[in-house]
Parts: C-alpha cells; structure tokens; sequence
C-alpha cells in the first residue's frame, strides 16, 4: 500500500497514515486503504492497534481540501459516509486502538483520533476542527464524537470557533489521555497496547463493546448490555486461566483468546 503502512510487532498492530508530503490528509484512496488494512488486522493474533502519522510534523492534518474543493451535495454526502464508514470500523473494531497523535490533528485528522479508544500525544500535537471558516461542517463524526468526550458546551466552542488547541488544553479538556515529547510517543503508545495485550482478550473486547454500546443507551439498558458481556465470559477459558493463577498465586498467565 502507498498510503497506509502497517506492522506487527507481535500481538500489537501499527497502522501508519503515509502521505507526509501533504501533512497525511486524507483522500480517497487514503480511506481506501485505510479500510483495507484494518480489514486485513489479524484480530486471532493481534490484541491492540496504535494509529499514527509519518513524519514528525503531523497526524492528520485534515481530509483533503484539494479532493473537496469541487463536490456536489451528492458527492459531499458520499465522501462524509466514506470517512464516516471506515472510522466507524475502527470505533467498532474487536480490539482497541490507541491513537499516537504526532502533530496536526485538524478536521478529519481530529476526528480519525477521536473514533479510536484512546489518544495520547505529542508536545507538538494540535488538535482543531477548522471546517466552518472552509465553509463546511465536520463531516466524518466530529459534530458527534467530540461532543461525547468533551462536553457539549466546550465541543459547540472548538467547532464554532474554528480554534485550533495545543497538546496541553487538549489534555486539560480530556481528549488526550497523556502528551510525550514527541521522540517518545510511539514507544509509549507501543508500551500501553502491550499492556493491554497482556490481558485477557475477550474480556477487553467485551469491555470495549459494553463501554461503546453503553454510552449509546440508557443506563438501564446499559447495565443489561454489560451483564450480558460480563456472563459471557464465564463461557471462556480465559476466566477460568485468570482466576485460576489468582488462586494458584501465579503471576504467568496463558489467555489463549478462547
Ligand atoms: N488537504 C490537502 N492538503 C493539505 C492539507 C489538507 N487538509 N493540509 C495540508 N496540506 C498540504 C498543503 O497543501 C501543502 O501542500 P503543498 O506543499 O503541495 O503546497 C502541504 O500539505 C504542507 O502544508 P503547509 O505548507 O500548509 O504546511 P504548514 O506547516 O505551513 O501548515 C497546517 C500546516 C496549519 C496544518 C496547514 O497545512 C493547514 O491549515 N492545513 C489544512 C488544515 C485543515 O483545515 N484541515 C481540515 C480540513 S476539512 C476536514 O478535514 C473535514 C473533514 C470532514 C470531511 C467530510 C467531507 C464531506
């Protein structure tokens, strides 16, 4: 693939947004790959993706503007539900994704953050929904995922102002979980989906669902969802692994994803 790269560093995949020359913005053939590469994730191996950017200076720096600058309301519609479509598969894919955000997060380059579980960042990370002064609403879930994770009020403030943050508000108003200097960020990110690599798989998956699923109901059909996840891993092998070495007082355990 020329614009999306992807490896496995043993149970942890990394996916590599690869057109630096235009700061990683997304075009269609980005999103195309990018779709191909998720649906091509090993999910019976790999416990954890991390999401970047090539080079130093940005994550994604937005969709192309130059792609955008002569669509019709039709096509306008169907490049939203393209971006929307592949951001969504991350979002509800079996197993987390940890944004390493390297640089400009702008517009859809924010948004790609926001549909994964979590971001952490670097110093020189901005973070920013620019669209109204292009004349545009975000368009790949923006209106709706940075309202969900920072509030309506402060969400309704970025989008309307068009203002761009740097790393540390970004982390004050918790859309970053963490910021690096930027030499370390992708090591970090590496070590958090190591960690989360070591647990028991199902289980993550299922918590992953019962959080997503949850935070789209209400909390009496929330819970439901979450006893329903919850029993459903007295069915694995890994409950009975990880209880059983608590009660062996064993540190190894051996979760084979069943
Ligand atoms: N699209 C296309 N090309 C881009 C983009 C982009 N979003 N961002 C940067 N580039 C290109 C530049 O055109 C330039 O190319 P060239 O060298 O050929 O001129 C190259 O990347 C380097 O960029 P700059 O020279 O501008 O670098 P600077 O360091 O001076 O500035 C900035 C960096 C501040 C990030 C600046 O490039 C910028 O403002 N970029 C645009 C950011 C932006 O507005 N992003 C939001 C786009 S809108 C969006 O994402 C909507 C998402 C939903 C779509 C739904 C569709 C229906």
């Amino acid at each position: 693939m020329a614009f999306v790269l992807y490896e496995q560093k043993e149970a942890v995949g990394i996916i590599t947004i690869n057109r630096p020359e235009a700061l990683n913005a997304l075009n269609s053939a980005v999103l195309d790959e990018l779709n191909a590469v998720i649906d091509g994730v090993d999910l019976a191996t790999v416990r954890c993706l991390v999401l970047t950017g090539a080079g130093e200076k940005s994550f994604v720096a937005g969709a192309d503007i130059g792609e955008m600058s002569s669509l019709t309301k039709a096509e306008g519609e169907a490049f939203g539900k393209k971006g929307n479509d592949v951001f969504r598969k991350l979002e509800t894919l079996p197993v987390p994704v940890i944004a390493a955000v390297n640089g400009f997060a702008l517009g859809g380059g924010c948004e790609l953050s926001m549909s994964c579980d979590i971001r952490i960042c670097s110093d020189n990370a901005v973070f920013g929904q620019p669209e109204v002064g292009l004349g545009i609403t975000p368009g790949f879930g923006g209106t709706q995922r940075l309202a969900r994770l920072v509030g309506a009020g402060m969400a309704k403030q970025l989008i309307y102002t068009a203002r761009n943050i740097k790393a540390d508000e970004a982390l004050r108003i918790g859309l970053v979980n963490a910021v690096y200097p930027q030499e370390e960020l992708l090591a970090q990110a590496e070590k958090m989906a190591a960690g989360i690599a070591k647990n028991a798989p199902i289980a993550v998956r299922n918590c992953k669902k019962a959080i997503n699923d949850g935070l789209d109901a209400s909390m009496d059909e929330a819970i439901v969802i979450e006893e329903k996840l919850f029993g459903d891993c007295f069915e694995t092998h890994d409950q009975v692994e990880g209880m059983t070495a608590f009660l062996e007082k064993r540190k190894e355990k051996n979760f084979t994803n069943n």
